[in-house]
């Protein structure tokens, strides 16, 4: 018998609880209207934002990337209102964890990014080109229609998920998108495999990594440099599962998700799977494109202090698989519960880049004692586990519910973001969803 006051809460006031001394962005107001249910009832406001805000640095009201003033509901075709803007130029908004509740997530919930303009939409897809260049022994010009004609389709529900995602959850804030735990989705991907298109232009010896490109305008509307251009290992691009993708849960690849065609390399950093892809160039050396090199999708292979003036050049490594992260889906953050209640059903996802969810916990008492939830098998390689399980509180009041996802080499999320670096990637910590019994 959950009571979820606030969807309650959200319809009667939405959007304009005011939070006198926080200049925190859309995404840490809109956390805070979760505990406005809360407020409602006379509950103190001022220790959820912190509680709720799992995100030190946004509970500090520290600076996050270009705040547009004051909540913002998110209004964009096809988009559900709950998703966040984090930015509006380029367009970036995230899904908050309760909206990550269903197995497969619909286009309407799913997260947006984007690093540059949004490209006109085409009128005709099936006449859309993909280029296959470079280290190959014939280089390639397929439409759609003949990568349609051509190659197997294939269908995986895969995550999509952000590099930067939990980036919010570092101190001292890490440089981009303060993205909590909402930079990633779980789609059914249909496509055709990457490896299929590139073994039919004739991989040559020299071909050791790709570099990707998409049709999309510049921030600057510089058409001589790429609003992003990202490439990878050819292993990563020969598996089986990274797919030339033009369908996404059944229907044509929506126009903000990349649509006609793009890339989906499931399991590493989203940035590689460029949308409105027309080109792929196969090299003999590292892709050297727009998002490649210095400290851009790249990670300390030594620990550094917290807010070094690291410039990613010696003692670091372009980020390959995503670390393990859980997240609770139901409750929602902010949920009120009739005194009575003790028993809780939990719901929630975990994932874990390119290895497997080995275990999910939760714990209702910060850590003290943790309880293994229910895992149902994912669908395929790739696919994000669903969790279900119940925890039995010992009294009516206050309560933290802590998720931490253990991966199948024995890596769990760690209590706080670590291996701190200057754009803030790879923070996994404990999601953590508060409720109030009473
Ligand atoms: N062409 C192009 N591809 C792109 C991007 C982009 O800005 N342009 N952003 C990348 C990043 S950083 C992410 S996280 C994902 C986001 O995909 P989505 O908007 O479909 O959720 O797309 C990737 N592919
Ligand atoms: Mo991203």
């Amino acid at each position: 018998m959950l009571e979820d006051v606030q969807a309650r809460d959200a319809a009667a006031e939405p959007h304009h609880v005011s939070v006198p001394d926080s200049p925190i962005a859309p995404r840490a107001s809109r956390r805070l209207l979760l505990g406005g249910s809360l407020a409602a009832l006379g509950i103190a406001v001022g220790g959820l934002p912190r509680l709720s805000a799992v995100s030190p640095a946004a509970a500090q009201g520290a600076p996050t990337a270009a705040p547009p003033k004051g909540p913002q509901p998110f209004d964009y075709p096809g988009k559900d209102k709950g998703l966040v803007l984090l930015g509006d130029r380029p367009l970036v908004a995230e899904t908050p964890e309760n909206l990550l509740d269903d197995d497969t997530t619909p286009i309407a919930k799913f997260f947006i990014r984007n690093n540059g303009q949004i490209p006109e939409p085409v009128t005709n897809a099936e006449t859309w080109q993909l280029k296959i260049e470079g280290e190959v022994e014939k280089p390639l010009t397929l439409t759609l229609a003949e990568l349609k004609s051509r190659f197997a389709a294939q269908t995986f529900r895969m995550v999509l998920e952000c590099g930067g995602n939990g980036r919010s959850f570092y101190q001292p804030a890490g440089r981009g998108n303060q993205w909590t735990n909402g930079g990633a989705g779980c789609a059914e991907w249909t496509g055709v495999r990457l490896a299929d298109v590139l073994k039919a232009a004739g991989l040559k010896p020299s071909a050791k990594f790709t570099g990707h490109f998409g049709a999309d305008p510049h921030l600057s509307g510089d058409a001589s440099r790429d609003a992003i251009s990202r490439g990878m290992p050819i292993e990563k691009a020969l598996e089986p599962h990274s797919l030339i993708v033009w369908a996404m849960n059944g229907e044509p690849l929506p126009h903000i998700h990349g649509g006609p065609l793009r890339l989906v390399v499931p399991g590493w950093p989203a940035s590689l799977s460029s949308k409105w892809l027309n080109r792929i160039l196969v090299r003999a050396t590292p892709h050297d494109g727009q998002g490649m090199g210095g400290t851009s999708y790249r990670i300390p292979t030594v620990p550094i202090v917290p807010g070094s003036n690291a410039d990613g050049k010696t003692n670091f490594t372009d980020m390959t698989s995503m670390p393990v992260r859980s997240i609770i889906t139901a409750p929602a953050n902010g949920t009120r519960l009739p005194a009575a209640t003790r028993e809780i059903a939990l719901r929630g996802a975990a994932w874990a880049g390119d290895h497997e969810v080995a275990k999910v916990e939760v714990s209702f008492d910060a850590g003290q004692r943790w309880q293994a939830m229910t895992l149902a098998k994912p669908k395929n390689r790739y696919d994000w586990v669903r969790w279900t399980g119940t925890v039995t509180l010992p009294s009516e009041g206050y309560f933290e519910l802590w998720a931490r996802a253990t991966d199948s080499r024995g890596v769990a999320q760690p209590h706080v973001a670590t291996n701190w670096n200057p754009q803030g990637y790879g923070s996994n910590p404990f999601h953590r969803t508060a409720i109030l019994v009473g």
